[in-house]
């Protein structure tokens, strides 16, 4: 199945337009992460170069429950070099991402190379990219201009781009999900940056499709009943907005 058909699959099997962003740099915290928290989400985001203790079979585990719990592996790599380098980033080294992530973040700063570098890999192994529009970190450079280039890079590249990452729907992209980071209840930022919206205004307001949660989940008293929470606001949000 395409990457774009198994991410729909999954958010409407589940009831599911929550992403969790599993920032951890203990293997066996992520790994307790997926399985708590599985059964809420259709994507589980990792930035898998944050673990101390990484091994092979990290990825084996993570896998596993993926497969259990029915949620895609998404790997928050956002690939910026020319692509020769990306690709060798994508697929070699000790992580080897291409073999284990259902999508990756790629930015369109290095120009059309990125994509035409990794396209062959992605199209092989029906894995897809979320193409980097907008920032949530205040101050961020993504500006209009940039954002209107970066789209019209990742038009050429449809068949292996399902979605993209931005603060809100933008009018004049493709069929693309919106994925939206920088969401969090009664928060309004961190210290280093980061801003918060919360689950209805990204869906309901900026018309966004899919929420992005981190330490609004991981960090909570209690992860399960927050990652619930957050779950049935964001598809509360979602039906209301088809439904409209
Ligand atoms: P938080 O704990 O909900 O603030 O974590 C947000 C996650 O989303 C974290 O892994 C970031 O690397 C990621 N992120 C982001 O916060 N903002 C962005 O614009 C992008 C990614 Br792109």
């Amino acid at each position: 199945m395409e990457i774009r058909a198994k991410i729909d699959k999954t958010i409407k099997s589940k009831h599911s337009n929550l992403i969790v962003a599993a920032d951890t740099n203990s293997a066996e915290e992520l790994v307790a992460i997926a399985t708590n928290i599985g059964s809420n989400i259709c994507m589980l985001k990792t930035h898998i170069d944050m673990i101390d203790d990484f091994s092979p079979k990290l990825i084996g585990k993570l896998k596993q429950i993926a497969k259990q719990e029915n949620f895609l592996l998404f790997e928050d790599r956002k690939f910026a070099d020319i692509g020769q380098t990306t690709l060798h980033q994508y697929t070699e080294g000790i992580f080897k991402i291409a073999d284990w992530a259902d999508v990756v973040t790629v930015h369109a700063l290095p120009g059309p190379g990125i994509l035409q570098a990794i396209e062959p890999t992605c199209v092989q192994r029906k894995s897809g990219v979320l193409l980097l529009l907008q920032m949530s970190s205040n101050g961020n450079l993504l500006s209009d201009s940039y954002r209107q280039m970066a789209l019209n890079i990742g038009k050429k590249y449809q068949h292996i781009v399902p979605g993209v990452i931005a603060q809100q729907k933008l009018n004049d992209e493709p069929n693309w999900l919106t994925c939206t980071p920088g969401v969090k209840i009664n928060d309004a930022g961190d210290k280093l940056g980061q801003q918060y919206n919360t689950p209805k205004n990204v869906i309901l307001k900026n018309n966004s499709d899919i929420i992005i949660v981190g330490r609004g989940i991981t960090r909570a008293t209690n992860p399960k009943q927050e990652a619930e929470k957050y779950q049935r606001l964001a598809w509360q949000s979602y039906i209301k907005k088809t439904s409209m």
